[in-house]
């Protein structure tokens, strides 16, 4: 098999229009369409994943991997099974490469070890890592494809079991740290946009053997760390953390956006570091995605997406692809509010499901996600200025009580104010109206 021909049944994709029946072709995402400010390529800056749709092999608590990825040794067809780790590792980056290129996204992410394999000692992963990114930098420059942030897998090996910036032992502290280090300067080398800590362990099972004012310390001096180290060499990309209220943890420390927010003030860090949030995760929390971009707007912290979606009836984080047209226009509507993206995008952290095992499923949900993302960039764009006026005129009777917020009266001279003063008679909410509104936008919006 020659990696380059690895999804050979499939072209480039291409915009042919809401009309279009080709289940291959992009109905709503239409690159170079101005939307209001930017092109539609500009808003959305689409990434995609390398360690769902690349190195996961389709294995789940209950079974064995099912996906056709023979880079993967344990992958069905075994086909892996006599090839060099790193030999592996570079089928991988082609095929994920051709994706990238065929599919027209802009962006990749990567933890480390999704791209170069770990080594026994420290020092070879290290290495390993070195060689990949050459070899990523080389199909970086042939497709023009960007790297929209690299991360660290701080979880997954055994030692992290415990957590790895909380962990009880110093010595897995410092392992973490040097993962860390090594891979904010190979995503430097990549010229990466943002660089991205999902707090993978950092969380407790039990509070029976947990310091938590001592673990939280030792996070916030790990991310200070990160910070100075950031600027040591020089890195100019965003760092971001990533939300999330539990899994695999019974209680994660980055909860939420607020929760996040809260912890970046205790540190010092609310101007150095903002938030991936992600959509799945949110919901994972018991808040709407809108309602974490809005918090993060509202906070400075605004940084990136991972937009995926979870599932009404299974409450872990699935990762699905996007399919709620609604859901993703409060998103959008929020993010516009916001201005939009500076170094952040909108990443597929989505997984197949595990049935999906014909090659060109990775395109069909690709394309979907994109599809329903772009559709919601014209809802949420088709519909924020009529918003915002409705919003605006409900707030409209501040215009005249400057003097409260600006300090210059006191409780007392309200209170003398309301002995002679009238009955408020409040102000409609119109939720209905509103919702209908959206409705009507979402039916027309093209
Ligand atoms: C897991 C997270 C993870 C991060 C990257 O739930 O979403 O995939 O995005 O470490
Ligand atoms: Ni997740
Ligand atoms: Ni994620």
């Amino acid at each position: 098999m020659s990696a380059e021909t690895f999804f050979a049944n499939v072209d480039k994709i291409r915009y042919e229009g809401p009309d279009s029946d080709n289940p291959l072709a992009f109905r709503w995402y239409d690159a170079d369409r101005v939307v209001r400010d930017r092109t539609m390529a500009e808003h959305l800056r689409f990434g995609v994943c390398y360690w769902h749709s690349f190195a996961w092999d389709g294995s789940d608590i209950f079974g064995a991997g099912t996906l056709d990825r023979p880079w993967n040794p344990a992958t069905a067809s075994g086909a892996a099974a006599a090839l060099e780790p790193m030999d592996a590792a570079r089928l991988k980056m082609a095929a994920a490469f051709e994706f990238f290129e065929k599919l027209g996204a802009p962006f990749f992410s990567f933890h480390d070890i999704d791209i170069a394999p770990p080594g026994k000692t420290f020092a070879e992963s290290a290495r390993n890592l070195d060689e990949m990114i050459d070899v990523a930098a080389g199909h970086m420059e042939r497709t023009g494809t960007n790297l929209l942030w690299g991360t660290t897998n701080a979880f997954s090996h055994p030692r992290f079991m415990a957590g790895a910036a909380t962990n009880p032992d110093p010595a897995v502290f410092q392992y973490a740290a040097a993962q860390v280090a090594r891979c904010l300067s190979a995503t430097h080398r990549l010229g990466g946009a943002n660089y991205v800590l999902w707090g993978g362990r950092e969380g407790y099972e039990t509070l029976l053997n947990t310091d938590m004012r001592r673990e939280l310390d030792q996070l916030g001096r790990f991310l200070n760390m990160v910070v100075e180290h950031k600027h040591a060499i020089g890195f100019e990309g965003t760092l971001l953390i990533e939300p999330k209220p539990m899994e695999p943890t019974k209680h994660q420390y980055d909860y939420d956006v607020a929760t996040v927010f809260a912890f970046l003030q205790r540190h010092g860090l609310e101007n150095e570091i903002k938030v991936n949030i992600e959509v799945n995760h949110a919901t994972l929390s018991g808040h709407d995605f809108h309602h974490e971009v809005a918090t993060a707007v509202n906070a400075g912290v605004f940084g990136s997406i991972d937009a995926n979606a979870g599932d009404d009836r299974l409450g872990w984080d699935l990762d699905r692809f996007p399919v709620s047209v609604e859901q993703m226009s409060l998103g959008m509507l929020e993010i516009l509010r916001g201005g939009g993206f500076t170094t952040g995008g909108l990443m597929f952290d989505t997984k197949l499901r595990r049935q999906s095992i014909e090659r060109d499923d990775l395109f069909h949900g690709h394309i979907g996600g994109m599809d329903v993302m772009a559709r919601s960039l014209l809802v949420a764009a088709s519909m924020i200025d009529e918003l915002d006026a409705r919003r605006d005129a409900r707030y409209a009777g501040w215009g005249q009580r400057t003097d409260i917020l600006e300090g210059n009266v006191t409780l007392q001279q309200l209170h003398d104010a309301q002995l002679t003063g009238t009955e408020p008679t409040g102000v409609s909410g119109r939720q209905e109206a509103l919702e209908n509104l959206v409705q009507r936008h979402i039916e027309r919006a093209r």
